[in-house]
């Protein structure tokens, strides 16, 4: 080993190799510094909670060699050394990232949104658009859920094989801020433990299926907190039991390396082959780094002392990478030229210690002084109003609280003044209602702070593009709902380049529904494609794809399986915006189907998990497939996530056909009053809607007069508050659909009655209509006695009516 590195060093210039080593000895003393100082400052209070990538510097140095720019990162929490060595983090931004402050300027990862460690880089502008991607080193931003990261990473490097193989799209001037013809490697990372995750074998396996450039590397120190590798993975070694992947000469697959996270030449040399390999050919290389050490122990909340014998404690010490990188650096002789005496390696570390301080100490700075303003203002507002309230003494003891207070944080500020506006709230001066507007200010700011972006608020929102209603020729001729879908996806394709569709049966049978029948034929296999069976990732392929400016179409087969792609849809997907404060977006749109198929797992209609579950997502319930249609057209202009669930029983109803399909677009958050009527509003949406249209018939003719809505969107939600406006009307409401009670007729109804304040105008009690509890049963006869069938809604309805006016309306039976 030491041979090769030895003739490597023959072949360049001596100096310029010494001084590389010692670069990277000087940026490994210093994030294992800030490591050391973060636990510091949990443990003094000063920070919340810290998680550190102390022991994984070396191999993450090797990594970050081969890391050029227009690649992405997908890792977690360990990562610091990577983040620092691409320059995308700064020792200050670290702290401040520790600390939590909410200025992204000072803390670009996630603007003091996530606690420490969660790393990613600022990949839009000011205003929500893509900055080119191909001039920065990129970091897809880390979330918290142990192999949270791996789904996306799959995305991140298929984008590479859809660049290179769309010659297409790669000819695009607007691609060449995402690719150079798919030279871009996407970089895993990931701990040991984690690889027990069922999403790391799921992207293990599809990457390996597609070979896309994904370099996954496993930090393996043994441990998932306390818990030993012997209950984490069979046989004990991950590159053990994937050894199966490994490819040969006649099959496609991994190509796997073994290194060890203290050995610094062989790491270098092992990153060089791997990466080359991935980028150049687009294989996937997974690197098993070995023997990593954890000198602090898991994190802040708790001390490895608890569950390591003394040997392994030794062990760390023994094989701590910077001692062994140290080692090896003094060690070094290649015909009398070495590289650093140890006055020079100690002095690199003391510097390091003190550049890290100093770091540390201009964050913190930075830190409470903004805090400082807020404690100023409020004291100096306090004061004016203790010298004419009769609280005085009580006020004036509040204030001294505050001042004596150590490092008092915005909660201690703000609540202290609510506190004080409760003890004035009979007295009516100028100097409260400065007090209270000042808590009115911060509030708004605090919303800036912690609840932005959680949707996109660039000029792409859904919410500003321009509405164009569907059009039609006098002699429209009427067709199955399949097919509008099905023509108006081939417009898209024809006039998107960066739109991909795929999924289960989606490419060459064209869906089990053929709504993309013949599509693959047309625009060829890198556009319309089908995958594994495998939600998780293929809404990982989709988030990551669109991380990197294309516009997938993600298909779930069916509503009932979206639940194995929850997770990621929740975690990552519905918070990409809001975790980096507008730094990132993914504008993926999954495509899935729903509601009344007439069995368990193929009828469901769990929209209330869905809709509490992703907010940060649009959800689209479209009642026919020019509706659907519609919301694919405005989601394709817009910079947003949504979710669209088809009607399943559309495909075969016949619909008037559009002539301006792939341009007319359904606006989201506006309800559609399909029918006016004065005795109720009911207010339905997708194939329950159908049901509803019907029972309105018979309805009238028992003079009932209905006003119909559809909501068409469950997220955004009646932006313009129409529902409450038709109970205005009729002063009645029922709310139908075929989820579970209090499901998402609980949230419609808590928009409704709470949010746009209908309760004022209600004559009788509002009523909600959905399915049993249990899934649906089976059958024409399973569906009818679980869901909410026509006959239940006219009776749900006609009992209302008797119950307001019994003697034009009696009983049924
Ligand atoms: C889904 C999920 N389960 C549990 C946790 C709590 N947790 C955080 S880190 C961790 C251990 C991870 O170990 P490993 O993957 O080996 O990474 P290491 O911290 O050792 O680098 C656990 C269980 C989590 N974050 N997410
Ligand atoms: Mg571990």
């Amino acid at each position: 080993m030491s041979d090769k590195i030895t003739k490597t060093k023959e072949s360049i210039d001596f100096t310029s190799f010494k001084n590389q080593v010692l670069k990277d000895y000087k940026l490994a003393c210093e994030s294992r510094e800030a490591s050391l100082l973060g636990r510091k400052e949990v443990l003094t209070g000063k920070a919340k909670f810290g998680i550190f990538g102390d022991g994984k510097e070396l191999a993450q140095i090797a990594l970050s060699k081969q890391f050029k720019n227009g690649d992405f990162r997908s890792g977690y929490y360990r990562d610091q050394t990577i983040m620092l060595a691409i320059e995308e983090l700064t020792i200050e931004q670290y702290f401040s990232g520790l600390y939590g402050h909410t200025d992204v300027e000072i803390e670009p990862q996630s603007a003091g949104r996530q606690m420490g460690g969660h790393y990613a880089t600022r990949n839009l502008d000011d205003s929500g658009n893509w900055k080119n991607l191909m001039t920065q080193k990129n970091s897809s931003s880390d979330i918290s859920p142990t192999a949270g990261q791996m789904p996306r990473l799959v995305g991140l490097a298929q984008a590479s094989k859809v660049y290179r193989s769309n010659s297409n799209l790669s000819g695009l001037q607007k691609s060449k801020k995402f690719s150079d013809n798919g030279n871009e490697v996407a970089f895993g990372t990931i701990g040991d433990a984690s690889t027990s995750e069922g999403p790391f074998w799921e992207s293990i396996n599809a990457a390996g299926v597609m070979q896309i450039p994904l370099v996954m590397s496993v930090w393996d120190d043994g441990y998932g907190i306390s818990v030993p590798r012997k209950y984490q993975t069979t046989k004990g070694s991950i590159s053990d039991a994937l050894a199966g992947m490994q490819r040969s000469e006649t099959k496609d697959g991994y190509e796997i390396f073994v290194t060890r996270g203290w050995d610094y030449p062989h790491l270098c040399e092992t990153y060089e082959k791997a990466v080359k390999l991935a980028r150049e050919e687009h294989v996937p290389v997974f690197i098993h780094v070995k023997e990593v050490n954890q000198p602090q122990g898991h994190s802040t909340s708790g001390s490895h002392e608890r569950y390591k014998s003394t040997e392994r404690l030794q062990w760390e010490k023994d094989f701590d990478c910077i001692e062994k990188f140290k080692a090896w650096i003094l060690a070094f002789d290649a015909n009398g030229n070495t590289i650093a005496s140890l006055n020079e390696l100690e002095k690199i570390q003391t510097d390091a210690k003190q550049k890290v301080r100093d770091a540390k100490n201009k964050s913190w700075k930075l830190y409470t002084k903004d805090i400082h303003i807020d404690l100023v203002e409020a004291c100096a507002l306090l004061k004016s109003l203790s010298q004419i309230s009769p609280q005085k003494i009580f006020i004036e003891k509040e204030i001294e609280g505050l001042e004596k207070a150590y490092e008092p944080i915005r909660k201690d500020i703000i609540s202290t003044v609510r506190k004080v506006l409760r003890m004035v709230s009979t007295e009516n001066n100028n100097e409260k209602q400065e007090l209270a507007n000042w808590v009115k200010s911060i509030l708004n700011n605090a919303n800036n702070r912690y609840s932005s972006h959680l949707y996109s608020e660039s000029q792409e929102s859904v919410l500003k593009a321009e509405h164009v209603p569907a059009t039609y020729n006098a002699d429209a001729k009427m067709e199955d709902g399949r097919i509008i879908l099905r023509e108006n996806f081939k417009k898209q394709l024809e006039k998107v380049p960066e739109l991909l569709i795929f999924g289960e049966d989606a490419g060459k049978i064209g869906g089990v529904n053929q709504s993309l029948e013949g599509l693959q034929e047309q625009f060829g296999e890198e556009r319309v494609f089908d995958t594994g069976i495998r939600e998780c990732t293929i809404v990982g392929q989709g988030i990551g794809m669109a991380m990197r400016g294309l516009r997938p179409i993600a298909e779930i087969q069916y509503l009932d399986y979206l639940l194995y792609a929850i997770q990621v849809l929740s975690d990552d997907l519905a918070t990409v915006q809001y975790r980096t404060k507008g730094g990132q977006k993914a504008p993926l749109i999954i495509s899935t189907r729903g509601h009344r198929l007439e069995g368990i797992w193929h009828s469901g209609s769990p929209m209330g998990v869905i809709v509490n579950a992703l907010r940060g997502i649009n959800i689209c319930v479209p009642r026919n497939m020019t509706k659907a249609a519609g919301f694919y057209n405005t989601l394709l202009i817009s910079d947003e996530p949504a979710l669209v669930v088809e009607p399943l029983n559309g495909y075969r109803t016949k619909e008037p056909f559009p002539n301006n399909l792939g341009d007319f677009n359904e606006p989201l958050g506006v309800p559609e009053l399909v029918k006016e009527g004065k005795d109720i509003t009911l207010v339905s949406y997708g194939s329950t809607f159908n049901l509803c249209e019907i029972a309105e018939k018979t309805l009238s003719q028992m003079g009932i007069s209905i006003e119909l809505i559809d909501v068409q969107t469950l997220i955004p939600f009646d932006i313009n508050h129409a529902i409450s406006k038709s109970i205005e009307k009729t002063n009645r409401l029922i709310i139908v659909d075929e989820d579970v009670s209090s499901g998402a007729t609980g949230y419609i109804l808590d928009k409704v009655l709470v949010e746009q304040n209908a309760f004022f105008h209600l004559d009788s009690a509002p009523q909600t209509l959905s399915a049993k509890d249990h899934r649906p049963a089976y059958g024409t006869d399973g569906d009818y006695f679980s869901k909410p069938n026509v006959d239940d809604i006219i009776e749900g309805i006609y009992e209302i009516m008797h119950e307001t006016d019994p003697l034009r309306y009696p009983k049924l039976y």
